[in-house]
């Protein structure tokens, strides 16, 4: 997979050398390339942001310079100029992600999406932002050409100072679903967010006892279904207890009798809806 980041602060995106990320660049699994936004000015102070139109705090980023630098990492200027001839020799297209905390919240889901793709370009905004018509701008490409997507993403519900936090993270979610990254695929399904849908239950090693706090019994059993039954219970009561709305959101399907069971004694209902939370009524069973 290839990725290109473009920032105006290059030097943040260093740790993508270390660690798991960095092993898969060695390995060729992973060509990751940070470009400098500054190198497509053209002013002598290598100018990239300006006041916003309407007033207001902050300065926007200009949509001239990340539309050359765009265009270039994106491969359009091959495209456009392209676009007369028949025998058009396109890759897959690239998928342009633009960090920003008006975007749509990534998840694990999204970065398994992205983890199919052959190039993502990450469009690392500062200040108050990158100005609007860029991501516009290319929808309008994406929609002509079929040679780019666009994606406004989001870490969460807080606010970063750019975008290069948000490509690290990224990055770093979709290069461990790559084949040959991670040792073992296998742990990619039980953890948080996995194919069960659930948070990932507790984990213990050696010693079995530390600070008076002993691994729970049954870990040391070896009697593997029972171990199994342990994990999924603790799976759900972390789930219902942090983040209900996953329970709620879930596949009613996926809940056998003895999460029923566990759900009900914590006061959840499991209609046909799926769990509902305490209190909470399953959805059209009220209206009104
Ligand atoms: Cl993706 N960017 C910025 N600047 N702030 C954020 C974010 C992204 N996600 C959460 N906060």
């Amino acid at each position: 997979m290839r990725v290109d980041v473009l920032t105006i602060f290059p030097e943040y995106l260093a740790p993508l050398d270390l660690s798991l990320v960095g092993k898969a660049r060695s390995a060729g699994i992973l060509d990751v390339r940070v470009h400098d936004l500054r190198d497509w000015t053209l002013d002598r102070h290598r100018t990239v942001d300006d006041t916003p139109f309407g007033g207001g705090a902050g300065m926007v980023m200009r949509p001239d310079v990340w539309g050359r630098a765009l265009d270039e990492v994106l491969g359009l200027e091959r495209v456009v100029d392209a676009s007369a001839a028949s025998v058009d020799p396109v890759a897959a297209p690239a998928r342009l992600l633009i960090p920003t905390p008006s975007g749509t919240p990534l998840d694990q889901r999204t970065a398994e999406a992205l983890a199919r793709e052959s190039h993502l370009v990450i469009a690392c905004g500062r200040y108050e932002g990158i100005d609007a018509r860029v991501a516009e701008h290319y929808r309008r490409v994406a929609d002509e050409h079929e040679s780019v997507s666009v994606s406004e993403f989001s870490l969460g519900d807080y606010v970063l100072n750019g975008g290069e936090v948000a490509a690290l993270v990224l990055i770093e979610a979709v290069a461990r679903l790559l084949p040959g990254v991670v040792g073992n695929p296998r742990s990619l399904d039980e953890e948080s967010h996995g194919s069960s849908g659930l948070l990932e239950y507790g984990v213990y090693t050696k010693p079995p006892t530390w600070r008076g706090l002993d691994v729970p019994e049954v870990l040391l059993s070896g009697h593997h279904a029972r171990i199994e039954r342990w994990r999924r219970d603790e799976a759900l009561r972390r789930t219902a207890e942090r983040r209900p709305e996953i329970l709620e959101r879930a596949d009613p399907g996926a809940f056998d009798p003895h999460d029923h069971d566990l759900l009900s004694s914590w006061g959840w209902t499991t209609g046909p809806g799926g769990p509902r939370r305490p209190g909470e009524a399953d959805q059209g069973s009220s209206a009104g």
